[in-house]
């Protein structure tokens, strides 16, 4: 019998600073309402979801920075996405900023988790390549300041089985610049994952490399579509986009196969729901024959991997 789990993109159009918790809740859920109708089990919404993406800005004041954190989940403000995904019976992954005390101090991380269709949480993923820097760098048309604000993520990358509500299915989790390195994929592909979920807030505009601006949107899909294929996997990607106070960022929000094709893609920079009837076993094939881990892999060949760091070329 087919494994099929339907499966919304819920992209996220600008979120402006002024806009708050409770109005881009309001968004989520009729992207959520319009999921429902399209016989979607599980919906998945953008990095740091519920607010601007707020790394653009060098902020010194802790008190004005942890006004974008969560500091639990669900606040009172998001409590009515949590309780009407509930209601509906839908399963939704989430990313968000979170503040959390742990092992005796305040920790922040970059965080997405998936509710099941009961409304518990059964996973969470803490953002481990975090992009940018951590000072100001006056020079940059817009900041991007994830190394300021997030701890690494220190959960790598888990791979959990969901219930029957989602036919068993196995599933992971990455956040935004993670989708650029094989390495996220595989420590999944190496715990059998079947789904990949994740956001992301992808700026159209590169200030260090300017000359990749032309190719933002390609790269996001070849490392998604690559990513899918080497590890016979679903990939669903998540954008938040558009103009978000004067920062143009791009779409393309995408749910890719385990063939590596796209099968459904949002056609705007604004709130739009994508979605695809996905067959959890269509992986299984390549899982078996070309990516047969257990056959083909050679890992003591590999051991530079984790041995080296940056790039070290010969004398
Ligand atoms: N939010 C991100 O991680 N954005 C990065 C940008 C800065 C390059 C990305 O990889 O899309």
């Amino acid at each position: 019998m087919s494994r099929i789990i339907t499966v919304g993109a819920a992209q996220l159009g600008a979120i402006q600073r002024s806009d708050n918790r409770s109005a881009v809740a309001a968004r989520m859920i009729e992207l959520m309402r319009q999921a429902k109708s399209s016989g979607c089990d599980l919906v998945a919404f953008p990095e740091l979801a519920l607010t601007t993406f707020f790394p653009r800005w060098f902020m010194e004041d802790q008190e004005e920075i942890d006004t974008f954190f969560e500091h639990e989940m669900p606040s009172n403000e998001i409590a009515p996405l949590f309780s009407a995904a509930q209601e509906m019976g839908l399963a939704f992954m989430l990313g968000f900023a979170e503040k959390v005390d742990e092992g005796g101090r305040t920790r922040r991380f970059n965080t997405q988790i998936i509710v099941d269709k009961s409304g518990k949480q059964i996973a969470k993923y803490r953002k481990i390549h975090l992009p940018g820097h951590a000072e100001h760098e006056p020079w940059r048309a817009f900041q991007h300041l994830e190394k300021r604000y997030f701890e690494v993520g220190n959960l790598s990358w888990p791979v959990v089985r969901a219930g029957p509500d989602l036919n068993g299915a196995l599933l992971g989790q990455m956040i935004c610049n993670d989708r650029r390195w094989p390495e996220s994929y595989r420590v999944m592909g190496l715990q059998g994952v079947e789904m990949v979920l994740l956001g992301y807030n992808t700026p159209v505009h590169n200030p260090p490399a300017p000359m990749h601006d032309r190719l933002g949107d390609f790269h996001n899909h070849l490392v998604m579509q690559a990513g899918a294929y080497q590890n016979a996997t679903w990939v669903v990607g998540v954008a938040k986009c558009g103009v978000e106070e004067g920062c143009e960022m791009i779409g393309g929000s995408a749910i890719i196969a385990p063939t590596g094709e796209i099968v459904a893609q949002a056609v705007t920079r604004e709130d739009e729901l994508v979605v695809a009837r996905c067959d959890l076993d269509l992986g299984r094939s390549y899982k078996n024959s070309t990516f047969n881990f257990a056959r083909h892999r050679e890992p003591e060949q590999y051991r530079m991997l984790v041995e080296r760091k940056g790039a070290k070329p010969p004398e």
